[in-house]
């Protein structure tokens, strides 16, 4: 495909840009922190969104030479606020399933957060749990995580409850965070939608794993992810994603 013959001339060109979308807690309404999403700035085409090349880069390496690179500018991204004396935010980046093929992809990035010297808990990997498409078993990714904690890693599950397996995955994975995928909010006028969502909230606080709901655009919304105490939102009712300079000024805002 002609996207993924030319994806090494565009990453040595910088046309791949990170966007921060804030995470805000709701317990203040103050920025929690960040997700990094990629975006292709590609020159004929204009801005080309990561579902459009992402499943091509999965066909082959890129996708992991990309992922490693988001990481290595998130990382770019901190070591510039604690240089300009900002408040440091911690920033979740996607792993794509394709890392998982490799037992030793997480020393790559302990290099590169090493490198910007980034301090412990500020850094977090998103997995979703299409990494049991291909044929990672349970065993490994449990390993992969324990080993990200040993690193100082965070680690979330990204798509909670998109899938089939969501639940089961939760007694085998030490997360530290579950994100709601924005399906389940799409539609809470249906009469079990509430429930569903609240006995998942108080499922992960039982399991003392934090909660970010995902795909947030109403009041309506926030109201209700307050009342059965969400840890923190996402979505375009605070915040669409942003270049690393709005977003700086909108945590300055917001707080
Ligand atoms: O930003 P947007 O909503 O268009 O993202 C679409 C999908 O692309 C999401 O599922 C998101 O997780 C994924 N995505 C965005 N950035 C990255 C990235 O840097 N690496 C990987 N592997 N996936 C990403
Ligand atoms: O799969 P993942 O959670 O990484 O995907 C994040 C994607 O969701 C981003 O591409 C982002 O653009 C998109 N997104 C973020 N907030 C909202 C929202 O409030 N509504 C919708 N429709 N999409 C959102
Ligand atoms: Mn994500
Ligand atoms: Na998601």
């Amino acid at each position: 495909h002609e996207l993924n013959a030319m994806f090494r001339g565009a990453l040595e060109n910088g046309d791949f840009k990170v966007y921060f979308q804030p995470k805000v807690s709701l317990e203040d309404e103050k920025t929690a922190g960040a997700e990094a999403l990629v975006r292709w700035q590609h020159p004929e085409e204009g801005m080309i969104s990561p579902g459009d090349f992402i499943p091509l880069f999965e066909k082959n390496g890129n996708i992991c030479r990309l992922d490693c690179y988001v990481f290595e500018e998130v990382c770019r991204t901190i070591d510039r606020w604690r240089r300009e004396g900002r408040k440091l935010f911690p920033v979740s980046v996607n792993l794509s399933r394709q890392h998982f093929k490799r037992n030793d992809f997480l020393n790559q990035f302990a290099d590169v957060a090493a490198k910007y010297r980034i301090p412990e808990g500020l850094l977090e990997l998103e997995l979703t749990e299409s990494i049991f498409f291909d044929d990672n078993s349970i065993a490994m990714v449990r390993e992969s995580i324990n080993r990200m904690h040993e690193l100082g890693f965070k680690c979330s599950l990204d798509d909670f409850g998109s899938g089939f397996s969501s639940l089961g995955l939760l007694k085998e994975f030490d997360v530290d965070t579950i994100k709601l995928d924005r399906l389940f909010f799409l539609d809470m006028s249906k009469p079990k939608a509430e429930d569903v969502v609240e006995c998942l909230i108080d499922l992960a606080g039982r399991l003392k794993v934090k909660t970010v709901a995902e795909g947030i655009e109403t009041q309506e919304q926030i109201d209700f992810l307050k009342q059965i105490h969400c840890d923190m939102v996402q979505g375009f009712f605070y915040s669409r994603p942003l270049r690393a300079e709005e977003f700086e000024e909108w945590a300055d805002r917001r707080g």
